[in-house]
């Protein structure tokens, strides 16, 4: 199975126009893919790529160079910052005959307070003169440790090993193994719920089933796949596993065949933790729809677009589930990589399970719903909170369950 562009290592390359950025991804990835040209200002949205890096699968995000005089510069710095949040380590690109500006040295800032590790490569060595003073000056004006700048050539491909050595050592760990972890330990046995009802896509699994199947093999636990049908057979079959996972949809017809003392909880509420980093927050985000009136808008997001079909969870089944605790309530649906600016006009965000945003993209869209003082859940969690067994699905997860107790007493 291809890596999904979710879980792979995002690198950003950031610098003024014509410093090569896109001369550089293509050297990189041994491809043209992207465009380059003397015209300063040839990329103008963020182009992402997905290569692999000495094995490692990485996606590198190419971005709109910033020149510092046009007003368009505005809003292109913009919508770099926004690439700055999705991406988990830097390439600051430096044209060597021009060195650093405030640009770089603001973005340098901006890294280091994100905790954004980068690396600069300065580029153009081919033909820069006096490349160690530049090397010096590019460190000392960052803040940055000298071997951190590589000079490097996208055009006669010098450098390239080191820079990708460099970029490697400082990339945050990659392990997607927290999915299960702290709950399933070796030896375990693990019943994989799995309807394959009309929602599911042909030939395949979803990838958090993928995940699951994977991370409890790795922690050397059993696990049995079965369709919903077969839940209750495999009970009597097999006697009492450790956990049931189970897709939403079969959330209640699993919680009745499932015996009280075994643990069960679904994909999409692991994913979420694992996604999100924090479960707790998205439970208190469930609770705010008690707190929901007439009138109070509610916004839906969806990370992947795909052709709403007549009983879409997102924008069929939600909406009415939500509709008959809350009543009149106004919602809104956003699909892809859009996502409101403004989001002060919503009581509650409701997100998908985001298996197709990196982890960062995911925090940071927490961070903004945070920011604008919105609550934000996941669709995981409303169908277990609006089918009564929330409580159940979170037992596990001693800070959700704590946020729980704290509302419900
Ligand atoms: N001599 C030399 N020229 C280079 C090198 N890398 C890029 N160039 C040239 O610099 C110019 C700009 O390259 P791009 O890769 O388009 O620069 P960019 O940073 O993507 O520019 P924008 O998309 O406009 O922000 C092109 O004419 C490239 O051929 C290099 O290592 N050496
Ligand atoms: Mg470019």
């Amino acid at each position: 199975m291809i890596t999904p562009r979710s879980l792979r290592l995002h690198v950003g390359f950031f610098g003024r126009t014509n410093a090569g950025k896109s001369s550089l991804i293509n050297a990189l990835s041994n491809r043209e893919v992207a465009v380059v040209s003397n015209y300063a200002g040839t990329t103008t949205d963020p182009v992402f790529s997905d290569i692999e890096l000495l094995g490692l699968p990485v996606t590198l995000v190419d971005t709109a160079g910033v020149d510092d005089e046009s007003s368009l510069g505005e809003k292109r710095l913009k919508r770099t910052m926004e690439v700055l949040n999705r991406v988990d380590l830097a390439v600051i690109v430096v044209d060597a005959l021009k060195g650093v500006s405030d640009y770089e040295i603001k973005l340098a800032k901006i890294l280091k307070s994100e905790g954004i590790g980068f690396v600069v490569a300065l580029n153009k060595s081919d033909i820069a003169e006096n490349l160690e003073e530049v090397k010096e000056e590019v460190s000392s004006k960052l803040e940055i440790q000298k071997n951190r700048v590589i000079p490097v050539s996208a055009l006669k491909r010098i450098g390239l090993e080191k820079l990708v050595d460099r970029m490697l050592r400082i990339a945050p760990d990659f392990d997607d193994s927290q999915f299960l972890d702290g709950i399933v330990e070796e030896g375990d046995l693990i019943y994989l719920n799995i309807p394959i009802d009309l929602g599911a896509p042909k030939g395949r699994l979803i990838y958090p089933q993928v995940q699951a199947i994977r991370n409890i093999l790795d922690l050397k636990a059993t696990c049995v796949v079965v369709k919903e049908r077969e839940l209750k057979w495999v009970f009597e079959t097999l006697g009492k596993p450790k956990m049931v996972i189970t897709d939403s949809h079969a959330f209640t017809k699993a919680a009745a065949d499932t015996p009280e003392d075994v643990m069960l909880t679904s994909f999409s509420i692991l994913e979420a933790r694992f996604r999100t980093g924090n479960l707790a927050k998205l439970v208190e985000g469930v609770l705010e729809v008690e707190n929901l009136k007439d009138g109070d808008r509610v916004l839906v997001a969806e990370a992947c677009t795909h052709h709403p079909s007549p009983d879409d969870i997102g924008r069929v089944k939600i909406p009415r589930w939500i509709r008959n605790i809350a009543g009149n309530i106004e919602f809104d649906h956003v699909m892809g990589g859009a996502f409101p600016s403004d989001l002060s006009k919503y009581k509650l965000i409701i997100h998908c399970g985001a298996c197709t945003l990196t982890r960062r993209h995911m925090m940071y869209r927490i961070k903004l719903a945070e920011k604008a003082g919105v609550k934000i859940t996941n669709y995981g969690l409303v169908i277990a909170y609006v089918h009564g067994i929330l409580p159940r699905a979170i037992e596990m997860f001693p800070e959700a369950m704590k946020v729980w107790n704290k509302v419900k007493g």
